[in-house]
């Protein structure tokens, strides 16, 4: 019995110096001090030798199973730090990494030219007005002076709620809106940006986009305020040295009414593919209010004269950036998105 218990004890303590990891001390662990081990097993036969011998050996037993238990922690202790030792050298750490930057949000290319069109006219003076997106034939249609059987109601095919309601096709009712909430007070000098929606969908139309309306109601407002008013915005926002031309047109709210150009933002004029050689960028429709809108608005138009105008928002920032596809500003994708200013650029 006790040269067993000694081989036992040689056995695990060469055990115990050939395991290298955490994995093969358990396993010699189990081997010998656990409940079904070699020393285990020598306890449970404890009742096959005589009485007389019982006290020796369980001494022994209680030695060898301390001595490979201190045995055992010692060797965990060692191996323990080795593995920590194997796992830090494999991990290296390079401290000249970059570290990871959170990227500040940038703002839209739409929302940054909306606020730059309205900065340049607050600055002439101008206020922000707004009116709803969901909108009333009358104010859409019937007060600009656009009847229901007008030809003009097909340039601008439009999204019906019922048959008297519709989102807007353009930010002019704003200007019905205005007149009647302030009439009679003069001047009425407000912009108005905000979405509107029309039945359209190619690479330069979204059935979605963005407008700004102008309108200037006073005593003596002629064509060349307007000229003058639009001029001094194409140069804030394109440059000095930037031109406007202005042809005639039809709106059935403007008498007289012009289409508005501005000089090629791309060549200065010089005509290249952006303006297809012409030199000219067509950016927003204007003129002068028609009395029979200065009358719908509450205004007399024998004693005042106004003019109007609308841009397109979307033109204008394509323009500006050199996009060439509309859809692009509300696909959501960030490598676009991310090239419009911000620290995050
Ligand atoms: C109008 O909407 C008039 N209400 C503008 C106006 C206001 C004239 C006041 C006179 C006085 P028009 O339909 O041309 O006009 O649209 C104005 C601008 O909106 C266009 O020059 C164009 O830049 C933009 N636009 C029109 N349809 C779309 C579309 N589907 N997608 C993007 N931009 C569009």
């Amino acid at each position: 019995m006790r040269e067993e218990l000694l081989k036992i004890k040689q056995e695990a303590e060469k055990a115990l110096a050939a395991a290298t990891d955490s994995a093969a001390l358990e396993q010699v662990r189990v081997r010998y001090l656990g409940k079904k081990g070699e020393l285990t097993k020598v306890s449970r036969s404890m009742r096959d030798i005589p009485p007389e011998e019982r006290p020796v050996i369980g001494r022994l037993v209680n030695e060898v199973k301390a001595s490979l238990e201190s045995l055992l922690e010692e060797r965990r202790q060692e191996v323990e730090r080795a593995e920590k030792e194997r796992r830090l050298g494999a991990e290296v750490i390079d401290i000249t990494l970059p570290g990871r930057v959170r990227r500040p949000g940038t703002p839209h290319p739409l929302r940054a030219t909306l606020a730059e069109i309205e900065d340049v006219f607050i600055r002439m003076g101008f206020q922000v007005a707004t009116g709803p997106e969901v909108e009333t034939d009358y104010y859409n249609f019937e007060a600009l002076n656009i009847p229901s059987d007008h030809p003009a109601r097909d340039m601008q095919d439009s999204f019906y709620i019922s048959r008297d309601v519709l989102l807007r096709t353009h930010t002019s009712p704003v200007q019905i809106r205005y007149m009647q909430a302030h009439a009679p007070e003069l001047p009425v000098k407000i912009i108005s940006p905000g979405r509107v929606y029309r039945r359209d969908d190619d690479p330069t139309h979204s059935p979605m986009f963005y407008q700004v309306e102008g309108l200037q109601v006073d005593h003596g407002i002629t064509f060349g305020d307007l000229k003058g008013v639009l001029l001094a915005w194409a140069r804030a926002m394109y440059g000095e040295g930037t031109r406007i031309r202005l042809r005639p047109s039809y709106f059935p709210f403007t008498e007289p009414s012009a289409e508005v150009d501005v000089s090629c933002t791309m060549c200065g004029g010089e005509g290249c593919r952006v303006c297809k050689g012409t030199g000219w960028l067509e950016v927003l429709g204007a003129g002068m209010v028609h009395p029979t809108v200065l009358r719908n608005g509450g205004y007399d138009p024998e004693k005042v004269t106004g003019f109007a105008f609308g841009m397109g928002v979307e033109r204008i920032a394509m323009l500006k950036y050199g996009i060439d596809d509309i859809r692009l500003f509300y696909a959501n994708d960030i490598r676009f998105l991310r090239q419009f200013g911000g620290i995050g650029a």
